[in-house]
Formats: C-alpha cells, sequence, structure tokens
C-alpha cells in the first residue's frame, strides 16, 4: 500500500487525513483535525490563516512518510503576495460584507447574461471577481504582485512553488468557461490585473517537493481537485452517470456531472453554475444554505450535543415552519435562530428550530436536483449525499422522501478521499478514469441506502407555500 496525505480545509474544520492505496483497496484514517474559526479585526471577518497552516503542519509531520500530498479547501477566498513573497494581510472571509452591494456595480458594467455567457458561473455576492472589486483602490491591492487562492497559498508555503489550480479558478469567475484560460479581457475591464494570476495547474501535476524547512518529507505536493466539491464530487461513489450529488456540510453544493457547460438563459436565471472538475468535466451545481444555518445556532447556543438536538427534532412535526433557505437573509454569520424565527412568522423552540433548518434544506435539495435535471436534460435515479451531512439520517431521509429518489449516504470524508485517489492516480499506483475511482470508493466504502417513503402532494404543497 502507499500513502497520501489529504490537507482537507473545510469552512467548519479542517483536516489531515491519511489515504492508503493499492489496487482494489483503499482506507483512510483521520490524523488530525482543527477547528477553522474566523475572526473579526478592524471591522472585517478574517479567516486565521496561520492557525490553519499551523493545523496543516503539525497534520503532516504526524503523518510520517507520505508518497504525495495534495490540498483542497473552500472556494473563492485568496491571499495576496508583494514583491518578496510575503503575504499582504490575512485573507478576508467571502461571508464579510464587504461584496454587499458589489454585484450591481458590476453588472452596470458587464451585464449579467454577458458575465454568465464568458464564465458560466452562478452569481454569489462573494464570488472572486466580486472582492476584488470591492478591495479595488486599497493599499494591499495596489502592493499585490501575486494573487493566489488559498489551496495554492498553502502550497506556496509548502513548496515555494506559485501556481492556480484549475477546478478552484473557475470559481472566481475570472476563468473563460469555453477555453479554461484566464478570461483577461474581462479582468481588464473591470480593472483587475491580469498579471496577478499564476499559471493555471491541472489535478495530477506534481507542484513540487516539500521545502526542508517545514519539517515534512521528503514528498511531493501533487495539484488535486484543490476546490474541496471538485474532490468531494470525485468522491461519489455513483456508479454511471445518471445521479445527483449533495456534497453537504457547510453548503450544499447540489447538482449533477457533465461532460459540457450549460450556458442557456433559464440556467442563469435559475443560479447554476458550470464549475471545473477533475478530468474536464463540468460540475453543473446549485449553492444551497447547506448546514451553515445549523452551525451556527449550535455556535449562539453554546454548541449543546448535536445528535440529542436532532433527536428533539426528529419529534417535531413536518412541515410546522418551513423557510426559503435560498434567502440571503441568511447568509453572513449571527443572530441565526433569531432570523429563522422571524422568517416563520413565530418564535420557535431549539428543537422546532433544527427541524425547520432541515425540512427546508431538504426541500431546497429538491429543488434544485430537480431543477439540475430539468436544465441540463440529465435524468437521475439517485441522489448520493456526501460529507459531513451524510451523517445526519434524518436529512438524508428527509432528502429521499422530498426527492422522490434513493439517497445513497457516505462516505462523509468524501472530499479527503477524492484528493487522495487523484493522487494515487498521479503516482500510477491506480489507473482508469473517474467511473474507476468511484468503483474503488464503492469496493472500500460504507454507504447507508435510504429509500423515499416521501407523499409528493405534501412536498408539492409545502413548496407552493414557500414559494421556492
Ligand atoms: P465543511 O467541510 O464545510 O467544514 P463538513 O463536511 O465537515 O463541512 O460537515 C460539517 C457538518 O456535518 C456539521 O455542520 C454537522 O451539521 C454535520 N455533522 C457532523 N457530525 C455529525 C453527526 N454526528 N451527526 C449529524 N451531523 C453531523
Ligand atoms: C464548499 C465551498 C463551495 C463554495 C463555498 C465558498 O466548502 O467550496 O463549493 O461555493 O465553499
Amino acid at each position: 500500500m502507499r500513502t497520501f496525505a489529504a490537507v482537507d480545509l473545510g469552512a467548519s474544520s479542517g483536516r489531515v487525513m491519511a489515504g492508503r492505496v493499492a489496487p482494489g483497496a483503499l482506507d483512510l484514517t483521520a490524523v488530525q483535525r482543527f477547528p477553522n474559526e474566523p475572526v473579526r479585526a478592524g471591522g472585517t471577518l478574517h479567516w486565521d490563516i496561520l492557525a490553519l497552516y499551523r493545523g496543516v503542519l503539525e497534520g503532516l509531520r504526524a503523518a510520517g512518510p507520505v508518497d504525495g500530498i495534495g490540498i483542497d479547501s473552500w472556494a473563492v477566498d485568496y491571499g495576496l503576495l508583494d514583491a518578496s513573497g510575503a503575504l499582504l494581510g490575512n485573507p478576508v472571509h467571502y461571508r464579510d460584507a464587504r461584496t454587499e452591494r458589489i454585484a450591481a456595480e458590476v453588472a452596470a458594467v458587464v451585464p449579467e447574461p454577458d458575465l454568465y455567457a464568458r464564465t458560466g458561473l452562478q452569481k454569489l455576492p462573494f464570488n472572486t471577481i466580486y472582492q476584488l472589486v470591492a478591495a479595488a483602490g486599497t493599499p494591499q491591492l495596489d502592493a499585490a504582485r501575486q494573487l493566489l487562492m488559498i489551496p495554492d497559498l498553502i502550497a506556496y508555503w509548502l513548496t515555494g512553488e506559485v501556481g492556480a489550480e484549475l477546478t478552484n479558478a473557475s470559481t472566481t469567475q475570472l476563468l473563460d468557461v469555453r477555453s479554461g484560460t484566464w478570461a483577461t479581457g474581462l479582468m481588464e475591464t473591470l480593472g483587475i490585473r491580469p498579471e496577478l494570476f499564476p499559471q493555471l495547474r491541472r489535478p495530477g501535476e506534481v507542484i513540487g517537493p516539500v521545502l526542508p524547512d517545514t519539517g515534512i518529507g521528503p514528498a511531493d505536493v501533487i495539484a488535486v481537485g484543490s476546490h474541496d466539491t471538485a474532490s468531494a464530487v470525485v468522491g461519489v461513489p455513483a456508479e454511471g452517470e445518471h445521479f445527483a450529488y449533495v456534497s453537504c456540510g457547510t453548503w450544499s453544493l447540489v447538482g449533477v456531472e457533465l461532460d459540457a457547460p450549460v450556458l442557456t438563459e433559464e440556467s442563469r436565471l435559475a443560479n447554476f453554475t458550470n464549475e471545473g472538475g477533475v478530468d474536464g468535466t463540468v460540475r453543473y451545481l446549485r449553492n444551497v444554505m447547506g448546514l451553515w444555518p445549523l452551525q451556527e445556532c449550535l455556535r449562539e447556543w453554546g454548541r449543546p450535543a448535536l445528535p440529542e438536538l436532532l433527536r428533539a427534532a426528529e419529534g417535531v412535526p413536518a412541515f410546522a415552519a418551513v423557510v426559503d433557505l435560498d434567502d440571503p437573509v441568511f447568509l453572513p454569520p449571527g443572530d441565526m435562530a433569531g432570523r429563522i424565527s422571524r422568517r416563520a412568522g413565530r418564535a420557535l423552540d431549539r428543537p422546532e428550530t433544527v427541524r425547520c433548518i432541515l425540512d427546508s434544506l431538504a426541500l431546497a435539495h429538491r429543488r434544485a436536483v430537480f431543477q439540475a435535471q430539468r436544465l441540463s436534460g440529465r435524468h437521475v435515479d439517485a441522489v448520493h449525499i456526501v460529507g459531513g451531512g451524510a451523517r445526519n439520517e434524518l436529512l438524508c431521509r428527509l432528502t429521499a422522501d422530498a426527492c422522490g429518489l434513493p439517497v445513497l449516504a457516505g462516505p462523509v470524508e468524501a472530499t479527503a478521499l477524492g484528493n487522495v485517489l487523484v493522487q494515487a492516480r498521479a503516482a500510477g499506483v491506480i489507473g482508469g478514469d473517474l467511473s474507476a475511482l468511484r468503483a474503488l470508493l464503492r469496493q472500500t466504502q460504507q454507504i447507508v441506502r435510504y429509500e423515499p417513503r416521501g407523499d409528493e402532494a405534501a412536498w408539492r404543497a409545502v413548496e407552493r407555500e414557500v414559494g421556492v
């Protein structure tokens, strides 16, 4: 067996996992987990990037000798380097308020249909393009010589090599969806300097050996699907192509895997995105608010145990309160339970709040799975849930009921597995296309099946009532 370390930085926690791989064999163990706690300073919400990097270093040292290291993280955010290669300030968190009114400003210069035709990306207020327009004219951006996405920044610190991995670059809204190259004309129109962006690299390319002063190695850092969702989609243990996925953690990323982008006006209006996947695939999906509202409620409530709360939520009658979780009102941190009660129209207690989030999330999954099929023409006969949400049995059952389709839940660590598999293939330990990698997952990982028992008429009625 050969061992590959997967560094997976999620919005709620980071981890270093060790994946052991041989033809027909794959297992994964957690080496180190560390919290990811954003910090508000000087009125701006930041990522605590050095605390994350410390967790990465400690995890990689604890992992011992490995045959490769792959890094993935959440999308859209970046660090800026000055002319000496030093980081200029802490990366800003995508939930910071600085981008609130920027999308409208950009639309006045580049009409939204043109932006969609060029980049294929859904309009999320925090896309890198909007963050950079929000930062225009700041001394920090003016001093910057290089922009590195979060996983590329970690890879730079580990190896000294700069580059921009393609799947994560595709989330900036500054990449041309057809050519897969930087959209330099678009950048120039918006006053964004193209020279900030390093050369693109593809999953499977060797980035370089880790520097001796890291105390790690010797080992190569290998580019993987460095957007966590790209690695998660590799880690979906699906057979064939007729499946939808829900990569369910802080966000639910709901969609299908395609060979070519869908750039229709209907797709744009439904806010579906065409993100770059591993092996040139297109991740045609929609961002659904995910477990973020639940995470925020737990934080506000002093972190009570989740399993007990979920049991209590199970006892609350279905659809007692349902809200439209796509409402941007739920995006920023703080007072989440209050915001949910206000949208529900009455004060909810804790179990009712949790039930409201899960019913509403299942409804949002239903809408996105139905829309993905309609807009792409890809029929699906099962929904795979991967990520931390696969541990939430109530959510898996509700999603099966809402979609009227079987739900296959797991692996929880699909992202780290996708990361490891792409490294192992690059190192020649295993071969084959994505379907071969997924066959290995089906052979080796635990997957739980939930059959739909839902009442379609009831889900349709609640859908009409919420107006989603
Ligand atoms: P991210 O990568 O965005 O940080 P994860 O994929 O790690 O997210 O998923 C985190 C989520 O998983 C938590 O917000 C929580 O709702 C869910 N989760 C974790 N453990 C459990 C559990 N034992 N039961 C139910 N849900 C869980
Ligand atoms: C999930 C994720 C998602 C992005 C969001 C910013 O972790 O990468 O795919 O839209 O974070």
